[in-house]
């Protein structure tokens, strides 16, 4: 592909113009030589998005959800990025087909931007990626960015780490009760949706959900209780108390600098991923590298132990 004009497409993005959008997340997620230009076009820009992550097992109702919130976000006049990302997945398509039938509503809508990424094996990661992907939609004017996952706590996208607002979302009869304590969604979610409420069980599920938030109650005042929203997102049924519920998170977060402070983690998070990967890559370079086989010609000959040689090596690799 023939070198960008990122100053233009920036320009294009910032006026909504949905082609300049994608291939601003194409060069930032395929690590282009022009990446870095990107970022740093973007960098003043970026910010002004509210990010929420949306996440729990497959099959609960995580793209139905989105696309309900997508129309509620819409109809309240606000610009939408949607971004699904599904690291389980080696196919770019294949389990995001059904999500891209439900966004089909909002496909036409010029206030909506819709991408998904399953790029695994990705050097970096998703995590890598899907942060860049966020400001780019950020910058493009983005009043809020859902950011659909799967796979709590195993799953290479942290989203908990990478969102304003986490909604953990559960369905009845799925055994997510048991699961929850397992994969630690206890601790991630600003919001729970028990959707599927047309379901037996649904009560169930959001008493259980209640009891066991409860027992780990060490909150002070002022604290932040997360609430249970009971949901039907295949009739749009409880949309609107989701967005509500996600508005007081929001505003909760501001006035206790709890905002400020996650998306301070969140870019140290980022930069330290950045560092990893450049490190990691420099490392694979090693392989037949003159330095690393005369360090190990002086480990095997005693002059040298493999942690000083270690020493040597990073202070080598971080020098250039
Ligand atoms: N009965 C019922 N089915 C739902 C509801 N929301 C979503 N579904 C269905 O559940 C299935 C999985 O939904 P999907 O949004 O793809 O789940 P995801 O894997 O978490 O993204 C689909 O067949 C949806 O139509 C709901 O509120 N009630
Ligand atoms: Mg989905």
């Amino acid at each position: 592909m023939p070198a960008a004009d990122v100053a233009a497409l920036v320009a294009a993005a910032r006026e909504g113009g949905p082609r300049a959008v994608a291939r601003l997340i194409t060069l930032v997620e395929g690590a282009s030589p022009q990446l870095r230009e990107v970022m740093a076009a973007l960098a003043p820009l970026a910010g002004r998005a509210y990010v929420v992550g949306l996440t729990g097992s497959p099959g609960v109702g995580k793209s139905t959800s989105t696309s309900a919130l997508v129309t509620a976000y819409r109809r309240r006049g606000k610009r939408v990025g949607v971004l699904a990302v599904d690291p389980s997945s080696p196919f770019s398509g294949g389990a995001l087909l059904g999500d891209r039938v439900r966004m089909g509503e909002h496909a036409s809508d010029p206030g909506v931007y819709i991408r998904s990424m399953a790029t695994r094996g990705h050097l970096g990661g998703l995590a890598w990626s899907a942060p860049q992907a966020i400001r780019v939609l950020d910058a493009a004017g983005c009043d809020v960015v859902l950011v659909e996952t799967v796979g709590v706590g195993q799953s290479e996208v942290d989203i908990a780490g990478q969102a304003d607002t986490c909604v953990v979302l559960l369905a009845p009869g799925m055994g997510d009760g048991i699961q929850a304590a397992k994969a630690g969604i206890l601790e991630i979610g600003d919001v729970y949706v028990v959707n599927k409420a047309d379901r037996d069980g649904a009560d169930a599920t959001a008493r259980e959900l209640n009891h066991m938030l409860g027992l780990g109650e060490a909150r002070a005042p002022g604290d932040w209780r997360p609430p249970i929203v009971k949901t039907v997102a295949a009739r749009d049924e409880g949309t609107d108390e989701v967005v509500e519920a996600l508005e007081k998170h929001r505003a909760w977060t501001e006035e206790h600098g709890v905002l400020a402070e996650r998306r301070r983690r969140r870019a140290a998070r980022e930069v330290e991923t950045i560092a990893v990967t450049a490190l990691r890559e420099r490392m694979a370079d090693l392989h037949g590298d003159r330095r690393l086989s005369a360090l190990a010609e002086r480990i095997t000959a005693g002059e040298l132990d493999p942690y000083d040689a270690t020493v040597e090596l990073l202070e080598g690799l971080t020098g250039g």
